[in-house]
């Protein structure tokens, strides 16, 4: 495969072909290709025409969760590898990251990741469905600088005002700051609920930077 083959791996997204995806994520570790680029040109863009085609109703649920899987199969592929690129590098901050309780979309959570530890921060991802008070006492454990949570649905983004209170509530040796991020989310209601905002995964960067400078 050409490094530059981006359409190749949106294709395997979009077909749901999770074999060929990871194939494909494992020939571009070895050859040493941009990681990042490959992510959000290639499989990232697959996921997204995944959606459209959900909602254009030409796909149905088998067709979406084969897509999402196909995504993660690469993914757990190109974490490690972005990992070890970085080990050894200084933390610019430690992130506690993850989805939000009540909802189990966790791609564009797992890019935020990525990109996050791409530029250097400590993540430590706590997966989806992940109840308030697991990422408090997370944070509260690790010292996190920021708490980043995810919501894809309109029925959960309340449960970042939670976090945001609970956050605001709690005793802290070291107050983390909140990011929120979502389709459904905006920098009106991230306001709303005193917390940083970013609309993509690669803006989460420069707003986590922000929020720890
Ligand atoms: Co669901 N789903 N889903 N889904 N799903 C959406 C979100 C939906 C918009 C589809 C639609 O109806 N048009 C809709 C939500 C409507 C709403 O509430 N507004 C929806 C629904 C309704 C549902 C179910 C209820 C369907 C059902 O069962 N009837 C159900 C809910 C399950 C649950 O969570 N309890 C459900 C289930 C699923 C699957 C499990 C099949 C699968 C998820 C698999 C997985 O994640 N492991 C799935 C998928 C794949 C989607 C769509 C098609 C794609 C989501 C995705 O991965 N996008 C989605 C439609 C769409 O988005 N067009 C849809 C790609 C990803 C890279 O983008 O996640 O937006 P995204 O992340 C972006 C930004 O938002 C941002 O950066 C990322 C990268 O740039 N970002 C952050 C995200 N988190 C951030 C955090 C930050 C900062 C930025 O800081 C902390």
């Amino acid at each position: 495969m050409p490094p530059t083959d981006l359409p190749a791996l949106r294709a395997a997204v979009v077909e749901g072909d999770a074999t060929r995806a990871r194939a494909l994520a494992e020939q571009l570790v070895a050859a040493g290709d941009d990681l990042m680029a490959a992510v959000e040109h290639g499989f990232a863009a697959g996921i997204r025409r995944v959606g459209e085609l959900w909602e254009e109703g030409e796909y149905f649920l088998p067709e979406l969760v084969q897509g999402a899987e196909a995504m993660k199969a690469a993914m757990a592929v190109i974490v490690p590898a972005l990992a070890r690129e970085r080990a050894g590098e200084l933390s610019r901050g430690r992130v506690v990251l993850g989805t939000v309780k009540g909802d189990l979309h966790d791609i564009g959570k797992g890019l935020v990741g990525v990109l996050l530890a791409a530029h250097g921060f400590e993540v430590h991802d706590l997966g989806h469905d992940v109840a308030v008070e697991r990422f408090v006492e997370r944070a509260r454990a690790l010292e996190a600088d920021v708490v980043a949570a995810s919501a894809l649905l309109t029925t959960t983004m309340p449960e970042q005002r939670r976090l945001a209170e609970a956050i605001a509530a709690a005793a802290w040796i070291k107050r983390p700051r909140l990011l929120v991020g979502g389709a459904p989310t905006s920098r009106a209601w991230a306001d709303s609920i005193g917390a940083g905002w970013a609309e993509n995964a690669l803006r989460a960067v420069a707003a986590a930077e922000a929020l720890v400078r």
